[in-house]
């Protein structure tokens, strides 16, 4: 018992220094590139061309990407591409909101599925039904919105935007996958 508790109290010493090394990772892993503080959050009305308001998009950073929830209604049923634009403008017909952000060195081209590929605006296919209305969670690991962590920041100076076209993005072809038309846009901003 006495020999049990001396070993208890020879090991507090190990335990606090264990302590100190986790808190010390801990701190190493805070400033790591590779991973974001959660917590940040940001939305985008997004608009139709005519300017009324067709839905949303909900942002949360994670530790290693961006979750974006969009909630829309008035899209032709069927697949639709998503990209995010390098600029935070949504005058119709869009082209306002720019190209998608790409800012890769050396810059690769379009498609989650193109060999050389994905830049860093593209995200999966979304599908509205026949009604004609979205409900979507998509990831990116591309994009950030917190300050540090993995992506590029989407609030930089010229901001960024949420695109819906108005054909399903194939992944492959250039420059967007035969997305055809951007038919909603939202400006993405800090929640
Ligand atoms: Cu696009």
């Amino acid at each position: 018992m006495r020999l049990a508790r001396l070993s208890a109290l020879a090991a507090l010493p190990l335990i606090a220094a264990l302590g100190g090394c986790v808190t010390v990772n801990g701190v190493e892993h805070s400033y790591h590139p590779s991973r974001a503080v959660i917590g940040d959050f940001g939305e985008a009305t997004l608009m139709n061309a005519t300017g009324a308001r067709v839905g949303r998009a909900i942002l949360t950073q994670g530790a290693t990407g961006l979750l974006m929830r969009i909630e829309a209604e008035g899209l032709t049923p069927g697949w639709h591409g998503v990209h995010i634009h390098a600029t935070g403008q949504c005058a119709a017909p869009f082209t306002s909101a720019g190209g998608h952000i790409n800012h890769g060195e050396p810059k690769a081209p379009h498609g989650l599925l193109n060999a050389d590929g994905p830049d860093d605006g593209d995200l999966p296919n979304v599908f509205a039904d026949a009604q004609g209305r979205v409900n979507a969670e998509v990831f990116t690991t591309r994009a950030r919105i917190a300050r540090n962590g993995p992506g590029e920041w989407l609030w930089d100076a010229d901001g960024s935007a949420l695109v819906i076209h108005a054909n399903m993005d194939d992944q492959t072809s250039q420059p967007i996958g035969g997305a055809g038309d951007r038919v909603v846009c939202g400006v993405m901003a800090a929640g």
